[in-house]
């Protein structure tokens, strides 16, 4: 089948020198590095929502692309052409993997069953795309935040009822997640948050959350569903705070809530710049605390401060990512998914092209970076050699819960001083870094 982008052939690695739009200047999928192919490493997704059902609509005016395969109706005929189009799309880009929400490749039914039956018919779609593409599932999830029903959250929200459709809606989802053979299943808050303090109970919102997520572990286990769970932190948007707001907040509730056995994180670039940290900070969090999952690959705007979504462009951005993903020994469950998209000006199909082109070449770059800043051990060595007077002495004896207070007061006693500080050298390291820039 070939049929919107017949102009465009695959897009194929032609190096550095090449001048050519559709085509791959650093991706080279078969390139080693760090004893891995490039593709391994980076396990690049395409995400459904963005991608293919992305309008380009704004607050203030309606969708501007142009998507000749859409029909724009709510068709479950249009919903299984458009899953082809995908296939055709992620296939010639050369990605290995996807992501979507049950609602952005089938369309909601009048009842529940019918949402199901529609659900259904194109997953039938998807597993057969899969077949003969070979492109794989990253993650699955469901949307529970575009209905009405939604408006107060659904695992937090005041109504129980909406808890249970939320609750079926997700039995569903894992369902098809694992039909679909997903490498993971992500739990983003939606709206699971307030716009208010005055009419939100927080603490009884909390045990709702936790419970609704033990139940899908619960199910998760009775289907034998052995994909990982994530939770995609976000600060804010849609509520004013989202309970879910940052890596250290996840980590708590899931902990609180002895669920952390069952749950590493998904961190999404922009939502880290909205919650006030680097991209890179989130990542250590996550990282230290064994829970580094996943990505959402994208980029704020340095200007607008809300979750604009953008393709990721930036070198020195992407080698921080991969200096810490390498650092925790690379994805194994996760991969770099593009929860990314296109401006509202770029609304011809090419676009899409040239965006997750641009994506996956500037990790590439920051991957092949990374692994030379490694290799070369300066940098590594230098955080090494700081923590130096850990490694023996009065340092050692802390870590190992050999000294109290008693003792470390008769050590500095003995010393009268600490021993000197030495200098941080941070301008010494970022100049190490733009030296492999
Ligand atoms: C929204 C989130 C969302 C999740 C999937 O900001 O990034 O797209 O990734 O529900
Ligand atoms: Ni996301
Ligand atoms: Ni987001």
């Amino acid at each position: 089948m070939e049929t919107v982008f017949k102009n465009i052939s695959k897009i194929k690695y032609e190096g550095p020198k090449s001048r050519n739009p559709l085509a791959f200047k650093h991706y080279n999928p078969v390139e080693i590095v760090e004893d891995k192919t490039l593709r391994d490493h980076l396990r690049f997704s395409v995400v459904y929502w963005h991608t293919f059902r992305g309008t380009g609509s704004d607050p203030f005016g309606v969708g501007t692309a142009i998507r000749p395969w859409d029909d724009g109706s709510n068709s479950v005929a249009n919903a299984e052409n458009r899953a082809r189009v995908a296939f055709e799309f992620i296939e010639k880009l050369g990605a290995p993997f996807y992501a979507f929400h049950d609602r952005d490749v089938a369309p909601e039914g009048k009842t529940l069953r019918e949402t199901n039956k529609n659900l259904d018919a194109v997953v039938k779609v998807l597993k057969e795309e899969q077949k003969h593409t070979g492109i794989k599932l990253l993650w699955g999830t469901a949307n529970l935040f575009t209905h009405p029903r939604f408006v107060h959250g659904a695992a937090t929200s005041c109504n129980a009822d909406v808890f249970a459709f939320a609750a079926a809606q997700v039995k569903k989802a894992l369902e098809v997640t694992h039909e679909l053979g997903g490498a993971g299943y992500t739990f983003w808050g939606g709206r699971e948050g307030y716009s208010t303090l005055l009419n939100t109970n927080m603490k009884r919102e909390l045990d709702h959350l936790a419970r609704f997520l033990h139940l899908a572990v619960d199910y998760k286990k009775q289907i034998g569903f052995k994909g990982q769970f994530y939770i995609e932190p976000k600060p804010k948007e849609p509520t004013k705070h989202q309970y879910d707001s940052d890596a250290a907040a996840c980590l708590n509730f899931l902990r609180e809530y002895d669920l952390l056995d069952d749950f590493k994180l998904n961190i999404e670039t922009n939502h880290a710049t909205l919650a006030g940290h680097t991209m890179q900070h989130e990542l250590e969090v996550a990282g230290a605390a064994g829970a580094l999952g996943s990505i959402d690959a994208n980029t704020g705007d340095e200007l607008v401060g809300w979750d604009t979504d953008q393709f990721p462009t930036s070198v020195y951005l992407t080698t921080q990512t991969m200096l810490a993903i390498l650092k925790y020994g690379g994805f194994t469950t996760g991969g770099l998914n593009f929860d990314a998209k296109v401006r509202r000006e770029s609304f011809e199909p090419v676009d899409l092209f040239h965006a997750h082109i641009g994506g996956m070449d500037a990790f590439a770059r920051g991957l092949k970076i990374a692994a030379a800043i490694r290799k070369d051990g300066r940098l590594a060595k230098f955080v090494e050699q700081r923590y130096a007077s850990w490694d023996s002495g009065i340092g050692a004896k802390i870590e190992a819960g050999k000294a109290g207070l008693v003792e470390l007061e008769s050590y500095l006693l003995k010393q009268g001083e600490a021993a000197p500080n030495v200098s941080g050298r941070q301008e010494f390291l970022e100049n190490l870094i733009n030296e492999f820039i």
